[in-house]
């Protein structure tokens, strides 16, 4: 074990279905040049800030602290790794949006994200979390919007499924789906509850399994 991977779940647990042996944090990158040498598929998880992106990874790797969970929003500022059974890495992005931080920072971060996105031949997808109360932003429009135009296959989740009643999860998704254009309704998933993660590992196991982009 090298010094990076210092935090480590060790015990095999089964998330929706599926078996997770080992997750391991393996490094935070700042720019690409810090992006993990080892040439294995990542999925990575974008989205405004507080959506719930570091929760649910949490939740889909089985620990409750594996990844820092903000008490305050923009918290994660760097690209995190995290080593998922030795076969691929899931990776959490710092917030879409953030409003707490410089202009010129923020700035930064998101051509960092975008610089990623289109280079990062290993991205074999991007999970775009949307909160199921707020139906899609216009933030969350562009973001969505310029992703797609690098050629990245993403994939929409509503997030805090917990946090609605049926008629507002009803309303919610279908926002969700006119606003961001989707012709079928989006997993929506709770990471408190732990619901929609078998469905979702599915989706991130189907993306894994694709081969690189050109
Ligand atoms: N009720 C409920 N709360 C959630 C859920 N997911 C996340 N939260 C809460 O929402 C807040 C933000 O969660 P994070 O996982 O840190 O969000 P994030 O998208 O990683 O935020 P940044 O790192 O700032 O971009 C925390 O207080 C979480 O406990 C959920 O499914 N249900
Ligand atoms: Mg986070």
């Amino acid at each position: 074990m090298t010094i990076d991977e210092k935090k480590t779940k060790q015990a095999t647990v089964i998330v929706g279905g599926y078996e997770i042996r080992s997750a391991v944090f393996v490094k935070a990158a700042v720019s690409l040049q810090g992006l993990p040498k080892e040439r294995l598929p990542q999925i990575a998880f974008l989205g405004r800030s507080n959506v719930g992106k570091s929760s649910l990874l949490n939740a889909l790797m089985g620990s409750k602290k594996l990844v820092k969970v903000s008490a305050a929003p923009g918290k994660t500022r760097e690209l995190n790794f995290f080593k998922v059974n030795n076969e691929f890495f899931l990776v959490d992005l710092p917030g879409v949006g953030f409003a707490k931080v410089s202009n010129a920072k923020r700035d930064q971060m998101s051509d960092f994200i975008r610089e990623y996105v289109e280079k990062c031949k290993d991205l074999r997808g991007l999970v775009y979390l949307v909160d199921i109360r707020h139906g899609g932003t216009a933030i969350d429009i562009e973001t969505v919007e310029s992703i797609r135009n690098t050629g990245c296959p993403v994939l929409i989740v509503a997030s805090k499924r917990d946090k609605v009643n049926q008629s507002e999860f009803a309303k919610g998704i279908k926002l969700i789906k006119q606003r961001l254009g989707l012709e079928t309704s989006p997993i929506c998933v709770s990471s408190l509850k732990k619901t929609g993660l078998d469905e979702l590992w599915d989706e991130i196991l189907e993306a894994v399994r694709q081969d690189a982009r050109s």
